[in-house]
């Protein structure tokens, strides 16, 4: 989709600090890191959020999450972690394009802000 920076991230338009890469989806460093580590997964496909998401992209969004577990123990997550993900106004989706946030190396707190 032209104009999401997330697509141009996915194509290699826009250089980010990868992480992970394969065919359906890449895991890069969040810009604005709010933990020691803090990155993004993503589909490369766009969908604009998780309230999107639609009976074909089951296999898609199974991938992402069997991923999670292999990129957090890349990352040296041993301790735990947190997965994120906004979407919408009210949970303040800033970009429109579904990612999830993996976020560790620190104690997070709840209720989240
Ligand atoms: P949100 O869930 O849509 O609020 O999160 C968007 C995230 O994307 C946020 O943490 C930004 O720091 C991050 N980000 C980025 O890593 N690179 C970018 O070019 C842009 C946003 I725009």
């Amino acid at each position: 989709m032209a104009e999401c920076i997330f697509c141009m991230i996915a194509n290699k338009e826009i250089p980010s600090k990868i992480v992970y890469e394969d065919d359906q989806i890449i895991c890069f460093h969040d810009l604005e890191p709010q933990a020691p580590v803090h990155v993004l997964i993503i589909p490369k496909k766009h969908i604009s959020s998780l309230d999107d998401i639609t009976g074909e992209d089951q296999e898609l969004l199974g991938h992402i999450m069997l991923k999670v577990k292999d990129i957090a123990k890349e990352l040296g997550l041993e301790n735990g972690y947190r997965l994120v993900n906004n979407c919408g106004e009210d949970g303040f989706q800033t970009v429109k394009h579904l990612h999830f946030h993996l976020l560790g190396k620190r104690k997070m707190t709840w209720p989240p802000g």
